[in-house]
């Protein structure tokens, strides 16, 4: 099993449940969580790693008042970068994304304050998106000479759709609240603490198969950039894995003897 150390990182912080259920933290408070390159490379050893170390679910945190303010625009500003510079500073943060989109592991945001810019394109890359009062969203890019640079042409329109991403980088739209829910840039909005769900959801998400959750997590995400007809083969692949794989006969074997939990609707 390889391992992720906590003393890896500068500006995570990684802490270790028994039931498999790692909490990743945002660790820059004082500069309100925006990504440096040294933390964009610190999310790629992390969400690299985790999948083969024991990981069953990661709840993506931030310490402070806000998750992520995005880009850190005075280290853009004073790197100076040229062109071919700031392109393969993008990659790695694609790379960075990609991993926690595509590595098979159950990635819930606790978010909180502002999600914007930079922050809502690693926001957008987390499987759930628990969202609080305090909640705000944005692409400020417009607003700073700037464009979106770590997936949001791709994932944010996804999510809301391209007038709509195109409205927020042009004019500053802010989104927060049931507006933001209904929209889908977080499918929960709770009145208290968006961590604590979120790590409600994780402790759920983790109690699944993990080659279960390994398909839902990489599989739904690579079979959107196929065709339908090429899609339809890559899951009945999956299926065939998945569907077929020895622990699940114990889960089978609960339901047809009766002892398994039926679906219900919400109380
Ligand atoms: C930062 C950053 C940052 C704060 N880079 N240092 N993102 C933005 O355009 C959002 C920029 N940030 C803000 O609008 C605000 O800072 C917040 C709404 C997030 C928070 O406001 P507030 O009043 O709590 O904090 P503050 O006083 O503005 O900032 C506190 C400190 O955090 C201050 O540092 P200090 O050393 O002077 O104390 C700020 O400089 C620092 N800080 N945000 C660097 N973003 C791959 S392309 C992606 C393109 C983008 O992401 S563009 C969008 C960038």
């Amino acid at each position: 099993m390889i391992s992720v150390r906590n003393d890896d990182f500068e500006n995570l912080e990684l802490e270790k449940e028994e039931d498999g259920v790692w909490i990743v933290t945002l660790n820059r408070p004082n500069k309100r969580n925006a990504l440096n390159l040294e933390t964009i490379e610190e999310l790629v050893t992390l969400f690299s790693n985790a999948p083969r170390a024991g990981a069953q679910a990661i709840v993506l945190a931030a310490s402070g008042d806000h998750f992520c303010a995005g880009l850190d625009l005075v280290e853009h500003h004073d790197e100076d970068r040229s062109p071919a510079d700031f392109m393969h500073v993008c990659l790695r943060w694609h790379e960075a994304f990609n991993k926690m989109e595509y590595g098979g592991v159950p990635v819930i945001a606790a978010l909180k304050g502002a999600v914007v810019g930079g922050g809502l394109e690693l926001a957008s890359a987390a499987h759930i998106r628990v969202a609080d009062e305090t909640t705000y969203f944005a692409l400020p890019e417009g607003q700073r000479g700037l464009f979106t640079g770590g997936g949001a042409t791709i994932r944010v329109t996804d999510l809301i759709g391209k007038a709509r991403m195109i409205d927020m980088m042009l004019t500053g739209r802010v989104y927060q609240g049931q507006e933001a829910i209904d929209l889908g840039l977080a499918q929960y909005l709770v009145g208290g603490s968006s961590f604590d769900k979120a790590v409600e959801l994780a402790r759920r998400a983790a109690a699944n198969l993990p080659l279960t959750n390994f398909a839902i997590c990489s599989a739904v995400s690579h079979m959107q950039n196929m065709s339908a007809l090429d899609a339809a083969y890559a899951e009945a692949v999956v299926a065939g894995v998945v569907n077929t794989q020895p622990d699940a006969r114990a889960r089978l074997a609960a339901f047809a003897d009766k002892t398994a939990a039926r679906v219900r609707p919400n109380s």
